[in-house]
């Protein structure tokens, strides 16, 4: 077992879990990503580790954590990505509660088997007035409105940022079958917030140097440029 204060527990994608993991290494915390399999993920589910049976799972000092967005206030506090002034961490909050069925806009194809008929559900989603197509035209609604360019108009990035983007470019790694990043080029003022956040100097630091095939290409500054 590790002896890293915080550790913390996902599949080793992205995912739900990848806004708590630019957290931990903005907050400079000890800590180490833990990649878990189907046989792990059961063990922790029956011996009772996941306090809601899911994962995300962050370990820290003083006990288990759950719910990603849950993970994610904490960890703001310790990045100083939640704003001083209550207005603007209110609607930080908004946007990452308001955020919550757009995350999920994959449910129900995982468990598709049949990878045609996987890939023809999940191209459906984004064909016109189909689910991701509103999911991705409101977020974009919602940052052209910003008055900052952050998507919660706070002076600078906070934890919105990081949860809408690691969601929203996530979707486009190629890890999921029948999304295609073409579809992004519907959608010109989302490409330009993923630069604003891929050029913002910490979030290029962190995702400067990747593992060959790494899915994070998508958080690297241009990863749209040519769409
Ligand atoms: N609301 C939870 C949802 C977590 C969730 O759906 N986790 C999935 C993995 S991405 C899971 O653990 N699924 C296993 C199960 O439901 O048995 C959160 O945001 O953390």
């Amino acid at each position: 077992m590790t002896s890293k204060p915080y550790q913390l527990y996902y599949w080793p994608i992205p995912g739900l879990a990848e806004a708590s993991r630019v957290a931990l290494t903005l907050a400079n915390l000890d800590w180490e990503d833990i990649a878990i399999d189907g046989t792990m993920f059961a063990e922790m589910k029956n011996d009772g580790t996941l306090p809601w049976g899911m994962v995300p799972l962050l370990q820290t000092p003083d006990g288990p954590l759950a719910e990603s967005i849950a993970i994610l206030r904490y960890l703001g506090n310790m990045c100083d990505l939640i704003p001083a002034n209550p207005y603007h961490a209110a609607k930080v909050n908004e946007f990452l509660d308001g955020i919550g069925p757009h995350s999920g806009i994959l449910d129900g194809t995982f468990s598709i088997d049949d990878k045609e008929e996987r890939t023809r559900v999940r191209e459906a989603l984004f064909e016109a007035d189909a689910k991701g197509t509103k999911s991705l035209t409101l977020l974009q609604e919602k940052i052209s409105e910003s008055s900052t360019g952050w998507i919660a108009s706070t002076p600078t990035m906070n934890i919105a940022d990081l949860k809408v983007f690691t969601h929203v470019f996530g979707l486009f790694s190629g890890n999921f079958d029948g999304i295609h990043k073409s579809i992004l080029a519907d959608y010109p003022q989302l490409v330009e917030y993923h630069n604003r956040v891929a050029n913002e100097p910490r979030i290029k630091a962190h995702y400067a140097v990747l593992p060959e095939g790494s899915l994070r290409w998508t958080y690297q500054p241009n990863a749209f440029s040519s769409l």
